[in-house]
């Protein structure tokens, strides 16, 4: 790895800069970042249970597979999109980061998809991807990529968590979150709106073209939930462990095609964690990356504005500054 070089402060410009001061506290992951011994690890076997059963499903869609209608399939694409757009427009850039506003009937638009893709309420959700950001890859950071692939990926919702993570939780501010009524809909109704949206919607409508229940119930329900989940934690995963750091080296977040292209745009890691409040998560606007494509599409239609993004003379210089220059 390259020596950290010497670092100087840039300003930072106040009309995009990040309100929601989600910088990484500690861009340098030292040994004594992390506690010298970690509590005891608490399994929650209720969850290793469920997941297993869960990804026995999704395997055994699999052979179901073959035998599905063009339609089922398109059916199972098109879910896997909303489901998709409602973590990564909704949870991620909207409510976690406040990258752009959304207006009522868009919000609530993002709550319902929101709730399809099955990933704890909005407010939960975004409440653990701030601390991801402020106290990344240390105790502090929900799933810290530092504990190896598994743990990033899904170990995290396995076990209780470490004490630092809800120590650190409590110095950040949520109460945008708290007092968004579209937030507080959503929790009040969450069980009963991911019946609908995740599993019952989805695996009704393909009867309409003469598909079975037991087909479209695994297809369009389990296997599309479990690769979205899956393609989610990749993000914290993989994309915290293999790709390039144009943006800043001292950060392990990395450039990660593969996973923005399962992830609907949100693979381009090193960029995201080192500007976090870019809307589209990247420079490269909508390439491999439908999220931007679709809040643009919101924006045109009236119902997204505000997006903020970062002046192209920012990046090169933070690049210039912090960045792999050989790419
Ligand atoms: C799922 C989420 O899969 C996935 C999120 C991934 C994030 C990815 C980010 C990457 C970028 C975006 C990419 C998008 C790509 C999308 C592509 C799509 C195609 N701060 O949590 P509890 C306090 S979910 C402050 O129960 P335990 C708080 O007081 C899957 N305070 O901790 C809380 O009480 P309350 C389905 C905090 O007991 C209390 O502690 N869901 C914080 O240790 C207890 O909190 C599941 O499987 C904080 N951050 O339990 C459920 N955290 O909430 C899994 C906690 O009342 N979860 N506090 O205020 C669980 O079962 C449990 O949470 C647990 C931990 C066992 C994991
Ligand atoms: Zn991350
Ligand atoms: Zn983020």
């Amino acid at each position: 790895a390259m020596p950290p070089r010497n670092i100087v402060e840039e300003p930072v410009p106040l009309d995009y800069g990040d309100k929601l001061g989600l910088d990484q506290v500690e861009p340098v992951i030292t040994e004594a970042t992390h506690s010298q011994k970690r509590p005891p690890m608490k399994i929650v076997w209720r969850n290793v249970v469920l997941f297993a059963f869960l990804h026995l499903a999704a395997v055994y869609s699999l052979v179901l597979i073959p035998q599905c209608k063009g339609f089922t399939l398109l059916w199972t694409l098109f879910w896997y999109i909303i489901a998709g757009l409602g973590i990564t427009a909704g949870a991620h850039r909207l409510w976690a980061h406040r990258s752009y506003k959304a207006k009522l009937p868009l919000r609530i638009l993002l709550a319902m998809m929101n709730s399809a893709a099955f990933q704890n309420d909005l407010y939960e959700w975004a409440r653990d991807h701030r601390v991801h950001h402020k106290y990344s890859e240390t105790d502090g950071d929900p799933h810290n990529a530092t504990r190896g692939f598994f743990f990033a990926h899904m170990g995290w919702l396995l076990c209780r968590k470490h004490p630092d993570v809800i120590a650190k939780g409590k110095l950040l501010d949520f109460m945008d979150l708290k007092n968004d009524p579209v937030i507080r809909i959503q929790q009040m109704f969450y069980k009963p709106s991911v019946l609908l949206f995740c599993f019952f919607i989805p695996t009704i409508v393909p009867t309409l073209w003469g598909e079975s229940l037991w087909t479209s119930f695994y297809v369009c329900a389990i296997f599309r939930y479990t690769i979205g989940l899956n393609a989610t934690w990749c993000v914290n995963s993989a994309a915290h462990l293999w790709g390039s750091k144009p943006y800043d080296i001292r950060i392990n977040p990395a450039e990660n095609l593969y996973v923005a292209f399962s992830a609907v745009g949100e693979g381009f890691h090193n960029y995201h964690h080192t500007f976090p409040h870019d809307y589209s998560t990247s420079e490269f606007g909508w390439y491999l990356n439908v999220t931007t494509l679709f809040i643009d599409t919101m924006a045109f239609l009236g119902l997204a504005y505000d997006r903020k993004s970062v002046p192209k003379a920012v990046v090169l210089k933070r690049r210039e500054r912090t960045g792999d220059l050989s790419l």
